[in-house]
């Protein structure tokens, strides 16, 4: 396929168009698509690459829409085995253990737990400020700002309003899945529909919460779907300009329904798609200031390689994952600070750490880096086959301890 027209668009600065999308998920070109979303992330961001120390946690699993979001292996019903419900004290207990770094972020998803109200987050977003008021909030996908706003009979703008009263400061980009009404219906029937995610994160934007926009690609959805996926965000952000940062996320199959119905356990995308996603991802949103690279889903490597592939941004220290890992992701658990500006600068680039909300905390100038106390990539002789499975799994294994006993309660 020619991308010359396509080329010329982008050296041009021009809007790309829904035909020119799906001329580039069409096209096996990947260099050049890498080359062209390159040179519109450089164009916006320099070679600069950001991260946030951050920390996630998943106060629960509990989720009513356990059995219709088939794609999702984190989700239990409140009886189920594994089920799990923190306390207030468990969640602060959690986020006071960062590892060798201070954390600058705590991201806070859930799922949408039949009995939670809105007080219990709010209540941990003030305990959480109250006791590190120099860490930014960025808490609740659109899905369970909307299951909030039912569990307490008020509106969604209203729960956005308490949110922000007390402490966040943005929202994740979680819970858009792919917006196509099709695909929507296999892997996700009950969820909010794409109008309704982009309706809460429209009320966000205009009450001056700004927010991050994903899409879970790799499942059943079609190249067109994910054109007019990239196109219905780029129209909201048209019109309120509140995304800060794109995130391609990468179905993972392992431990979920979908992925038994496929066939496909044991796969996972493959890293050509991957960086295929975050460079379309970077060129027809040419209204978003950062594409994330999400590395617990992609690995480090394909997350390094994708800095020069359209993304300005790498996902954090992490600490502790349980979205991905439970759905069988191999990667480590979480990365060091010191692993992070590693990785950046391999890839000839600045890092910057930043705060929520692209504030520049540091820069690395003649910073000076530790090496990993447990290595990101498998040690020894070059390893084959199964041999290399079970190394890097082992290696991975190592860094998965959770940094406070986990609390399983399973009585909700
Ligand atoms: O909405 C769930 C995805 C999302 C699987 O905003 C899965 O900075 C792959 O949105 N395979 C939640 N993906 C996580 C999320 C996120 C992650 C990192 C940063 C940010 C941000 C947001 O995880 C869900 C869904 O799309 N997900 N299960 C799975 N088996």
């Amino acid at each position: 396929m020619n991308l010359r027209p396509i080329a010329d668009k982008v050296e041009r600065g021009e809007r790309l168009t829904r035909e020119d999308g799906l001329a580039l998920f069409a096209s096996n070109d990947l260099l050049t698509i890498g080359r062209l979303a390159n040179l519109a992330n450089v164009r916006k961001n320099g070679e600069r690459v950001y991260f946030a120390a951050n920390q996630h946690i998943n106060p629960t699993n509990v989720c009513i829409l356990r059995n219709t979001c088939v794609f999702c292996s984190f989700a239990r019903m409140p009886k189920e085995d594994g089920a799990y419900t923190r306390s207030l004290d468990e969640v602060f207990a959690e986020a006071d253990a960062a590892r060798d770094n201070p954390t600058r972020e705590f991201h806070i998803v859930g799922g949408l737990h039949p009995k939670l109200k809105l007080s219990y987050y709010t209540d941990m977003f003030r305990g959480l400020k109250q006791r590190h008021p120099q860490v930014m909030i960025k808490a609740l996908t659109a899905v369970e700002v909307a299951h909030l706003a039912r569990i307490d009979g008020i509106s969604t703008r209203d729960v956005l309003v308490a949110m922000k009263e007390a402490g966040v400061s943005t929202l994740p980009g979680g819970g858009a899945e792919v917006f196509s009404p099709a695909a929507r219906a296999t892997i996700a029937d009950r969820k909010l529909t794409g109008e309704e995610w982009l309706a809460v994160h429209r009320e966000a934007h205009q009450l001056g919460m700004p927010s991050n926009c994903t899409m879970l690609y790799g499942h059943v959805e079609t190249i067109e779907d994910r054109v007019d996926h990239l196109l219905a965000l780029r129209a909201l952000q048209d019109e309120t300009g509140g995304f800060l940062t794109y995130i391609p996320l990468a179905y993972h199959p392992d431990h979920n329904e979908l992925g038994e119905t496929l066939g496909r356990t044991g796969t996972a995308t493959t890293g050509f798609d991957d960086l295929k996603n975050i460079a379309v991802g970077r060129l027809l949103l040419d209204n978003i200031p950062h594409v994330k690279t999400h590395w617990p889903m992609v690995t480090p490597f394909i997350s390094q390689v994708a800095l020069t592939f359209g993304c300005d941004d790498l996902e954090g220290t992490v600490v502790f994952e349980r979205v991905y890992h439970e759905a069988g992701a191999p990667t480590p658990m979480w990365l060091s600070y010191d692993e992070i500006v590693t990785l950046i600068r391999g890839a000839g680039k600045e890092p910057v750490e930043r705060d929520s909300l692209y504030q520049t905390v540091r820069t690395f100038e003649g910073y000076q880096t530790k090496p990993p106390a447990v290595p990101v990539r498998p040690q020894g002789p070059a390893p084959q086959g199964a041999l290399f499975q079970i190394e890097h799994r082992a290696q991975a294994a190592a860094r998965r301890k959770p940094p406070v006993a986990t609390v399983v309660d399973g009585a909700e």
